[in-house]
């Protein structure tokens, strides 16, 4: 008999694993790896797909590990479907430079993202001028607030409807520290009750708070036949493409979706998109089609990775 399930969370090498059918009347277990995963490297992540098997002691291990969709060190999942990319209006101030450099990692990875701007109470202007450019760029975009309960149906039927689009999707919150990540999670599924932080008084940004990556299951939350796990993250503050290998230069257009309907249109063939005279890319963010902080971002991501090594890739 083979025993499978999903890795929510790991402790200090024992892994709580949700299982696809009960096993001895559970439906969760914890269970070590087995040792050869330390020599192959392999390090599990929650969102991995696993098969168990029972050692001559009767007890369970995690035998297997199934291929992986994607992963990602930050947060650290596998087999991620959504992400919900978070940005707070003020408190902390957001840095959209970092929020594209996410959003091109999902978007190199085969992972949806929705733009989630949080904290709308504090400034509804904000909050909808940024909007407007994720909106522009072709993201599905909610303006929400933990405070007022603004966004929160909306994103709640959107987890819902993709649970109907893919088998047992994961889903994640990501984004700074005290961007209200752990607040909005709760507002949708109180039974939760995740810790919230306060800001640092000194600088208005978060605390850490949440320090583990751990999936809850969205059939124990919703019920309704809905099957699928959603992740609270650790906020963060820096994706640094300097020291790890996100993707590479060759593929950052692509990783700006609203830059590919200039695919072929610049005046020059090798156009890095950055300054050239003919840029198609160009053209269009001058006309306002494409946002110019994103622009701004793509130009950042250019010359990082343009500068980097050879010998480092
Ligand atoms: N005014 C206002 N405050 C909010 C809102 N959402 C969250 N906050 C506050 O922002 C602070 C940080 O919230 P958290 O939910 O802990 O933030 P987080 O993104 O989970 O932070 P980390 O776990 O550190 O990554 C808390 O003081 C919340 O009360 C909101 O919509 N409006
Ligand atoms: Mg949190
Ligand atoms: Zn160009």
């Amino acid at each position: 008999m083979i025993i499978s399930g999903i890795v929510t969370k790991s402790v200090g090498g024992l892994f709580t694993v949700s299982l696809d059918s009960e096993y001895n009347g559970k439906k969760t277990v914890d269970a070590h790896a087995k040792g050869a995963f330390k020599h192959e490297k392999i390090t599990l992540l929650a969102g991995d797909r696993v098969e168990i098997s029972v050692n001559e002691n009767g007890e369970l291990y995690i035998s297997k590990i199934l291929e992986r969709k994607s992963s990602l060190i930050r947060p650290p999942l596998a087999n991620l479907d959504y992400i919900f990319v978070v940005i707070s209006c003020v408190k902390p101030a957001p840095v959209l430079e970092t929020i594209d450099k996410l959003i091109c990692i999902a978007e190199s990875k085969g992972i949806e993202c929705a733009i989630v701007i949080t904290k709308s109470d504090l400034d509804m202007d904000f909050a909808k001028s940024t909007a407007q450019i994720y909106k522009k760029s072709g993201f599905e975009t909610f303006v929400t607030s933990s405070e007022n309960g603004e966004g929160k149906e909306e994103i709640y039927n959107y987890i819902r409807a993709k649970c109907q689009e893919r088998e047992n999707p994961i889903f994640a919150f990501s984004g700074a520290s005290g961007a209200g990540k752990s607040t909005f999670i709760n507002l949708l599924f109180p039974d939760l009750a995740l810790e919230i932080g306060d800001l640092s008084r000194k600088n208005e940004r978060g605390k850490n708070t949440t320090r583990k990556t751990e999936l809850f299951s969205l059939e124990a939350l919703i019920g309704d036949g809905i099957r699928g796990y959603l992740a609270d993250t650790p906020g963060f503050t820096l994706l640094d493409f300097e020291r790890f290998d996100f993707f590479e230069l060759e593929q950052l257009f692509d990783t700006f979706r609203e830059f590919r309907e200039s695919e072929g249109k610049c005046r020059f063939t090798k156009c890095s998109h950055t300054k050239e005279q003919g840029c198609d890319v160009l053209r269009r963010v001058s006309e306002g089609e494409i946002p110019k902080t994103r622009h701004a971002s793509y130009v950042a991501l250019y010359n990082i990775l343009k500068s980097k090594p050879k010998w480092k890739k």
